[in-house]
């Protein structure tokens, strides 16, 4: 028995799924060399037909031509990732053929034929007249903040499975993982915390090259590239030099010989994520050199092994004093990488966090999007629930990056979303993609809170199809995991749809967030983070609250295209699920939905409660309807999600009744 859930791979047998006949007989055909992915098509092929349908079908296999790795033939040729990537499905006289131009796209096309199954729909009918599909997104990754130590940086679910001890492990969960974020799509992984530190800088020495090299050809089986975190001062901290000056020539003779002897001992390896001059990293500001310095200097070299350096934006003055009103944390994304756009090289992806602080559950979308027009892009989002609940509060978080994907940037003249600017489409650009920091562990259930495993296998279906819709990608998740039964899935849904703006509102109203507990960041803490050095304040006294960030403030909201930027500038304008974060407001303002900004922080509080208790009504329903252990997990987070959510109501809705002295119109308790 493994000490692992199969979670949307369990292939259990559907016995719904009637007519089978069309079911036998596969033909993967397409230019495509048969390697080691195929092999693992045909394995996963005939494991689940076997397992859901209880027969053993025929497979063919009929490639063509080469198919050099995907990024290496990007660089040299042109060619897109995505491209490669496209696969066919259609049906012929009985006989279900699947084709594309890789062997990557061949085993897409497995994982949607068991998951048609899964979610028990008729084969038949869906691939009749022949569908194609092709993904949004070139690059579709997941970074772990794993440390070496097995520790996880904003971990929710045990330990790392890659680590124990400062050593590499590699079994049976590390192939059934490929498997796992394979079968979503997901074609890249960073497998090391962005905070390179300890044994982890060591990551790049013999040390470890031969786990490394083996755990890069499991990957490579899925279509999966594995990418490591990067030390930025490795030349200092590994290499004994008194440098990291990236324009030093020295310091360009260390990393060229230390990727050459990288990239020959782990040929799998496709690139390196980079943390530099971000809370406390080191990086070339300490040199007076820009993020372009370091990021080229890195990416000319990783070049020559058709390599890429993906650069985080997440660069800002942790070390700010509450008092001064003129810095502003949210501006500082766009201050250190607009002034050099079009300078990255084109092996340079600046990788961008969905908001301009920090992964809370409402903020703005960054304005580097729409801003950069010259530089490749990924978007990062975290699936790991930092601030949105630990996978302890339920916090179905693909209706936000929905949201994200859908913002209109007004990059050119035209609508163009924070979608398009990521699948390359309004730049044209090489590389680009989505990258979402993982919610995994060692956990039995892999994500802590079982509901959590929606926001894994939710991110992986979004990020290669940006226009599924929440509803669908929640029923696949649930049909595929917990359960088939109409109305376990409906009531499931009813539970993760609503999830996120039932957190939203009884922890983050009008966009003013960050009233966490600091460090741990669970739980309710109104000032825990204001009078700190982070630069995340709410700015509330008896008469308001509110960050200005207006022309007449910090001016961050010019730093949109238009008509953001009028939009987000004016508090008339500005929607009301935002206007705290650009607006410091009067409690007596009234809002658009017609109500008075403390009269809304009253009634969300008490709803966002009110609603969360709701959800876990709903759960209660399922007892004896799902798994027992699944039942018993959830149940135990809904414990704790209610209180939290208690605690937040009364805390919050406390302290602005003491600030404000106003009462609530509907004379509720508040102490
Ligand atoms: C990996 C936030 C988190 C840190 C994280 C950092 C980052 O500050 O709290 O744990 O570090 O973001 O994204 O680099």
């Amino acid at each position: 028995m493994e000490n692992y859930a199969k979670l949307w791979l369990n292939y259990s047998e559907k016995k719904n799924n009637k007519d089978c006949s069309a079911l036998k007989q596969f033909v993967f055909s397409g230019a495509f060399t048969s390697d080691k992915i195929i092999e693992n098509a045909k394995k996963e092929l005939l494991l689940g037909i076997k397992g859901m349908l209880r027969i053993e079908p025929e497979i063919a296999v009929e490639g063509t031509a080469v198919d050099p790795s995907g990024l290496k033939r990007e660089l040299t040729s042109g060619s897109k990732i995505a491209d490669s990537e496209e696969y066919s499905i259609s049906i012929n006289n009985e006989s279900i053929n699947i084709s594309s131009g890789s062997s990557t796209g061949i085993l897409y096309g497995v994982f949607n034929i068991l998951r048609t199954i899964a979610c028990e729909k008729d084969v038949k009918k869906e691939f009749e007249s022949g569908k194609t599909f092709r993904p949004s997104n070139p690059l579709r990754m997941l970074n772990h903040w794993d440390n070496m130590d097995g520790s996880i940086e904003r971990g929710y679910s045990g330990k790392s499975f890659f680590y124990v001890n400062n050593e590499i492990v590699i079994d049976e969960r590390t192939v059934f993982y490929a498997r796992l974020i394979a079968s979503v799509g997901i074609n890249a992984v960073v497998i090391n915390n962005v905070n390179v530190k300890q044994a982890a800088s060591y990551m790049i020495t013999d040390r470890y090259f031969e786990k490394l090299a083996e755990l890069g050809e499991i990957f490579a089986g899925y279509g999966i590239g594995l990418y490591l975190s990067l030390n930025y001062a490795s030349t200092i901290e590994i290499g004994g030099m008194d440098s990291a000056d990236p324009l030093n020539e020295g310091v360009k003779a260390w990393w060229k010989e230390k990727m050459a002897e990288v990239f020959a001992k782990i040929p799998t390896l496709k690139g390196f994520l980079v943390k530099a001059d971000s809370e406390g990293r080191p990086g070339p500001f300490t040199y007076g050199r820009t993020q372009a310095d370091g990021a080229n200097m890195l990416a000319d070299i990783a070049k020559e092994y058709g390599a890429i350096i993906i650069w985080r934006c997440f660069v800002y003055n942790c070390r700010q004093d509450w008092r001064d009103k003129k810095t502003d944390r949210a501006r500082a994304g766009y201050d250190n990488f607009m002034p050099m756009d079009g300078d990255y090289h084109d092996n340079v992806i600046l990788q961008i966090k969905n908001g301009p602080m920090d992964f809370q559950i409402r903020e703005p979308i960054s304005p580097l999007f729409g801003g950069l027009k010259a530089t490749n892009q990924m978007l990062e989002v975290q699936i790991a629930q930092e601030y949105t609940g630990q996978q302890i509060d339920v916090c179905y978080l693909i209706p936000m990056f929905k949201e994200i994907l859908g913002f209109k940037t007004y990059a050119k003249d035209t609508d163009d979303t924070v979608a398009d600017i990521i699948s390359g489409k309004t730049f044209n650009s090489r590389f680009s993609g989505i990258a979402a920091v993982t919610n995994t562990g060692n956990d039995f259930n892999w994500t802590g809170n079982y509901l959590a495993g929606a926001n894994l296998f939710g991110f992986g279906r979004l990020a290669f199809d940006t226009g599924l819709e929440s509803a669908e990608i929640a029923e696949e998740f649930i049909r595929m995991t917990i359960s088939s039964d109409d109305s376990v899935v409906n009531t499931i849904k009813e539970i993760l749809l609503p999830s996120r703006a039932v957190y939203e509102k009884y922890t983050c109203p009008l966009g003013i967030g960050w009233m966490v507990t600091p460090a741990t960041h669970y739980g309710c803490s109104v000032d825990g983070y204001e009078y700190d050095r982070w630069g995340t304040y709410h700015r509330a006294d008896h008469l308001g609250i509110g960050v200005d960030r207006t022309d007449k403030g910090t001016g961050y909201a010019l730093q949109y295209n238009e008509p953001n930027a009028s939009i987000y500038n004016s508090p008339e304008k500005c929607p009301d699920e935002l206007v705290l974060f650009f607006h410091h407001l009067p409690y007596t303002h009234v809002l658009h939905s017609g109500k008075t900004v403390i009269q809304h922080i009253y009634d969300v509080h008490f709803e966002g409660y009110d609603e969360a208790v709701k959800l876990a009504q709903k759960w209660d329903t399922l007892k004896g309807r799902v798994d027992d252990g699944i039942f018993e997990n959830v149940s135990e987070r809904f414990k704790r999600q209610l209180f939290n959510a208690k605690e937040w109501c009364d805390q919050v809705n406390s302290y602005f009744y003491r600030k404000s002295g106003i009462e609530d119109e509907k004379g509720r308790e508040i102490f």
